[in-house]
């Protein structure tokens, strides 16, 4: 099939997948088209059957806001005519859902169908969609697409409580590429940041409020009154100064460690221990799905989709939202004993070996199966 895919090119973990996604279906010959204002961050792959697509937006003195959606719609339409995609898969609603509608109605006046698949992240739903400023426009554009997918069962039903939606929402989950991060830890990476061997926990995220990154900070605070230990921070955003004074304030300097957005994360997954993910909402939390194919338990909190991919007990626990004393009695009998970490780490791989990329790319060419045109085009 020849696909077009547009997603946020950034660190997000909607753009990580959407970019998971299109390399997987090239390499099962597939023509993956990708649209976006900038190379994808994990589009770092040469392959014959990859197409990038940059969306120029033009600007104008009169503009204070150049129009992205009118600049990305028309870029869609080029790609389609041009390169004859059977459909578009547009990931994370806000505006690539109503850009997509834009185009597929310009094309319709030629005379060619193409549909459009909107995949729901999270904050389109649960954030920014939400917001009046861009509901009525929000739920148009899910309607109007030919089919619907979000990412957890939280999300679908989150969506249909907050948006009058009238379509079946299918639920694909997030999927890792378990090979990929299932990586030898490189020793002389690990003794750099553990020269005493001290246990290694780890966050990623764009440190955003919704991250509560300082819960990070708090449990790290309470893990090390226990025993050594070092903090990898991954990411970059808002909230990075707050957390970094909190650590200085803390005298955490010399065992805390910012290393800001990274591209190899399976390198750091492969020396650590412990994922830390305190979040007041996640859709899915792909960042844990991530740590386990690395074979790094969790301690996340049980919000949103969390609870279908961590399960407690078993790949590590999950805690009420900000209940930093809880996060680090769990991170510390996990920490404190060798055998029941590797047991962990054990189930955790096994959980992500049943969310792996072979395993779920075939749900997504179900999907596109059923909008292909008459003639073959798988
Ligand atoms: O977490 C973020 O703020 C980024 C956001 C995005 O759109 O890239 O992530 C969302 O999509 C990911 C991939 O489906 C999910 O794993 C994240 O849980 C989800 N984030 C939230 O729901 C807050």
């Amino acid at each position: 099939m020849r696909i077009g895919i547009v997603c946020y090119p950034t660190f997000g973990g909607s753009g990580v997948l959407a970019t998971e996604l299109g390399k997987a279906l090239a390499d099962k010959g597939h023509s993956v088209h990708f649209i976006t204002y900038q190379q994808p961050v994990r589009l770092n792959v040469f392959s014959a059957n990859i197409y990038y697509h940059e969306v120029r937006v033009p600007t104008y003195p009169l503009f204070d806001y150049p129009p992205y959606e009118i600049a990305l719609a028309s870029t869609m339409v080029d790609v389609i005519r041009n390169h004859d995609l059977d459909l578009l898969h547009v990931h994370y609603a806000i505006p690539h859902a109503s850009a997509a509608y834009m185009a597929k109605q310009i094309v319709m006046k030629t005379g060619r169908a193409v549909p459009f698949i909107t995949t729901l992240h999270g904050t389109d739903i649960t954030l920014v969609g939400r917001d009046k400023t861009y509901e009525p426009v929000v739920t148009f554009s899910i309607n109007e697409s030919d089919a619907i997918t979000a990412v957890s069962q939280n999300l679908r039903e989150e969506t249909y409580k907050s948006f009058n939606i009238t379509k079946e929402i299918e639920v694909i989950h997030n999927f890792v590429d378990v090979n990929r991060f299932n990586k030898r830890p490189i020793d002389a990476f690990r003794k750099v940041i553990a020269p005493n061997d001290e246990k290694i926990m780890v966050h990623a995220s764009n440190f955003r409020p919704i991250k509560r990154v300082a819960d990070v900070v708090k449990v790290f605070e309470e893990v090390r009154k226990q025993m050594p230990v070092k903090l990898l921070m991954v990411g970059d955003g808002p909230d990075r100064p707050m957390v970094e004074e909190m650590v200085r304030n803390i005298g955490g300097d010399s065992d805390v460690r910012f290393l800001g957005k990274q591209e190899q994360m399976e390198e750091i997954l492969a020396i650590s221990d412990l994922f830390l993910l305190p979040s007041q909402y996640e859709s899915f939390g792909l960042a844990a799905l991530e740590a386990m194919a690395a074979k790094v338990p969790v301690i996340s909190t049980n919000a949103g989709g969390l609870p279908e991919i961590n399960i407690d007990g078993v790949t590590g626990y999950m805690t009420n939202i900000g209940d930093v004393a809880a996060m680090s009695e769990k991170a510390i009998s996990i920490l404190q004993n060798d055998k029941i970490l590797e047991q962990f780490k054990a189930r955790a791989y096994e959980q992500a070996c049943k969310h792996d990329i072979q395993t779920v790319i075939p749900l997504y060419e179900k999907l596109y199966s059923r909008f292909c045109r008459m003639e073959p085009c798988v």
